[in-house]
């Protein structure tokens, strides 16, 4: 068997997304996905003018070989653009594998370890009681657990809060909106949040919150504290993870469950941080971390440790990375939780999958490969529009992380 073709599809259908389909000469294809939020065109190039010609020829049954080959390879390892690279390559590979086996993607991971994967929605509000009255629709939609977010008064455009309900997408502007950040605010503001929440609702569910890397250590171990006793599922990217030491820091003074690793792109980012157990969710997935053959490593190493998964789900990894994703977590046997944040209609469209929801779990389907296929000409029809992630500022003017 060997592949004969593959390109690159870049579609629009609300936002962008970067799809590779290999062909091959016994008639079966395989899709994977690329996106890169913000920084798409990088990757068409990497994939069109560097990978594709390796492609040609080869086996499409020798993923592990085809895996080492592009990360060994390329000689400059690592780094977000080549190891989606890897990924969209290696994942349209698994959907050829499987769908020759005549099985869907999970059965050839090791088969199933449950019977459906509980997934987190995103609930936010413009302030703690529009926040609120949103966890509750998320309750009322038979979500298990749900990250809440919240604007905070005197801080502008706050991290996670959508304009509407179900779709938060912040890569939404060519240029890189402004937005603010203030800890001390944040620090007074969103326990107050929490303890709102489980006073509203008890404590039936599982509550997540994101730090979206702007915590020193130091108030990242202030913000695990004071969310103590309100028992989150978890404080996600606290703090910058560039400098894992940091993590001892938080970890000597909360019990808050940490969550770390949406930007991780290898094990080699995940092994400090997994090793001296210093946080209890690997937030690395599909698309970030080089596939499912890369993937599948990183959850191993984790199970050393009891370090469970939470496969990162913005809107900005396509169907084709939430479909097989799914595969994953029906397998992994440390699964945690599945982020899922909703596609709009006519990204769904674009993207026809088997996969479904149903009260607050998502279940993978039983067609053969990873179950999500491109529509080619729908997504032609959705061309790329340049957007950008926006960038956060002090008060001061200072630029912090977004
Ligand atoms: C977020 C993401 O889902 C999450 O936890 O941190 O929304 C993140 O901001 C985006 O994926 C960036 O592209
Ligand atoms: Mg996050």
């Amino acid at each position: 068997m060997k592949i004969t073709s593959a390109k690159v599809i870049v579609t629009c259908p609300g936002r962008n997304f970067v799809t590779l389909k290999i062909e091959t000469d016994q008639g079966v294809y395989g899709i994977g996905d690329a996106t890169l939020n913000g920084r798409e065109k990088a990757v068409v190039a990497y994939l069109e003018d560097h990978v594709i010609p390796c492609l040609i020829g080869r086996d499409p049954g020798r993923i592990e070989d085809t895996w080492q080959y592009l990360y060994r390879g390329a000689y400059w390892r690592r780094g977000p653009v080549t190891m989606r690279a890897i990924a969209a390559v290696d994942v349209a590979l698994w959907d050829i594998k499987a769908k020759m086996a005549g099985m869907p993607l999970y059965q050839l991971l090791g088969g199933r370890s449950r019977d459906k994967v509980m997934v987190y929605g995103h609930a936010n509000g413009a302030d703690i009681a529009s926040t609120v009255e949103a966890v509750g629709r998320y309750i009322d939609m038979g979500y298990q657990a749900i990250r809440a977010q919240t604007g905070i008064p005197g801080v502008e455009k706050a991290y996670g809060v959508g304009r509407g309900d179900m779709y938060y997408e912040p890569a939404d502007a060519a240029l890189p909106t402004e937005t603010g950040w203030n800890t001390a605010k944040a620090l007074d503001y969103i326990p107050k949040l929490f303890a709102k929440l489980r006073d509203t609702y008890g404590y039936e569910h599982h509550l997540l919150h994101d730090g979206h890397h702007r915590y020193t250590p130091l108030e990242a171990a202030q913000m695990g504290k004071a969310l103590e006793p309100f028992r989150l599922f978890w404080f996600e990217d606290c703090t910058p993870a560039e400098n894992q030491e940091a993590f001892k820091l938080v970890r000597q003074h909360t019990t808050t469950p940490l969550a770390v690793g949406e930007i991780f792109n290898t094990i080699w980012d995940c092994k400090d941080l997994i090793q001296n157990q210093l946080i209890d969710y690997i937030r690395a997935t599909i698309v970030g971390a080089g596939g499912v053959t890369h993937l599948k490593r990183i959850a191993d190493l984790a199970s050393l440790y009891q370090v469970r998964t939470g496969c990162h789900g913005a809107t900005d990894l396509s169907p084709v990375t939430m479909g097989t994703a799914l595969h994953f977590d029906t397998w992994v046997p440390n699964f945690g939780v599945q982020e899922y944040m909703r596609h709009t209609p006519e990204t769904d469209e674009v993207f026809p999958h088997d996969y479904s929801f149903a009260k607050g779990y998502m279940t993978c389907g039983e067609n053969p490969g990873h179950g999500v296929d491109i529509d080619e000409a729908l997504a032609a029809k959705y061309p790329y529009s340049p957007a950008q992630l926006p960038v956060a500022r002090l008060e001061d003017g200072t630029m912090w992380n977004w």
